[in-house]
């Protein structure tokens, strides 16, 4: 099992010492090795995530905005609704094919915020605590990127990064934050968690990380 994971690591030092990070942070060994069902394996930086629901989920939106909020999950289903059915492709070569992914375009909730001038970027922070990724403004904007509320016509598992996760249609599943807590918009990029150990801020499927997947969109 090990060994399928290691050789489904695209070659290059950089992503091979992603894989030693994980391996760092996971006592077993096996993070991200584990089958999730469905053909999705398990990822998590975190040893542990608590679980959170109706009652005491929120999503802040903050940062270069004229209007901070702070959403509760009603709040969020309450809102124009997208859903999309693609491909899903992780950078380390597994692929789920056909996935939908239901929830708020993420330009509704910039758009509700109301983005200020000098602004260029989006930060995501999960309740986690660990993980963080990051998106241009642009690319925020794209009507196939998504705050999911449902994945396979249901509501998010939690170990799929439920109640509300990111959804990055175009880009390999490390975009996708879990356990969605934070949007912030900022006026430059700033490289997610997996980014400062090596992989592409823009992580465009088949045009990023050495790798040259069928685009999933
Ligand atoms: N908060 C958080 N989000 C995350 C990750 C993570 O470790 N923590 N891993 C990423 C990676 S590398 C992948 S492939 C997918 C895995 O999603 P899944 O566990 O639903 O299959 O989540 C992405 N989002
Ligand atoms: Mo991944």
């Amino acid at each position: 099992m090990l060994g399928l994971g290691v050789a489904g690591v695209a070659a290059g030092p950089y992503l091979q010492r992603a894989q030693d990070a994980v391996a760092g942070k996971d006592p077993t060994g096996l993070t991200g090795l584990l089958p999730a069902g469905g053909g999705f394996r398990y990822y998590s930086v975190a040893s542990s995530v608590p679980t959170r629901g109706p009652d005491d989920y929120t999503l802040t939106v903050d940062g270069l905005v004229e209007r901070p909020a702070s959403h509760r999950l009603a709040d969020l289903l309450a809102m124009p609704q997208s859903r999309l059915v693609r491909d899903v492709q992780c950078v380390t070569g597994w692929r789920v094919p056909a996935t939908p992914f239901e929830g708020v375009p993420l330009a509704h909730l910039l758009d509700a915020a109301g983005v200020r001038p000098g602004a260029a970027a989006v930060r995501f922070g999960c309740f986690d605590g660990e993980y963080t990724e990051s998106l241009t403004l642009e690319q925020a904007r794209r009507a196939d990127v998504l705050v999911a509320l449902k994945l396979q016509d249901a509501p998010i598992s939690h170990s799929h990064g439920g109640p509300v996760r990111l959804y990055v249609a175009p880009m390999y599943f490390y975009k996708s934050a879990k356990w969605l807590s934070s949007i912030t918009v900022t006026d430059r990029v700033r490289p997610g968690y997996w980014e400062q150990y090596g992989y592409d801020v823009d992580a465009w499927v088949g045009r990023s990380n050495g790798r040259d997947d069928a685009p999933t969109v």
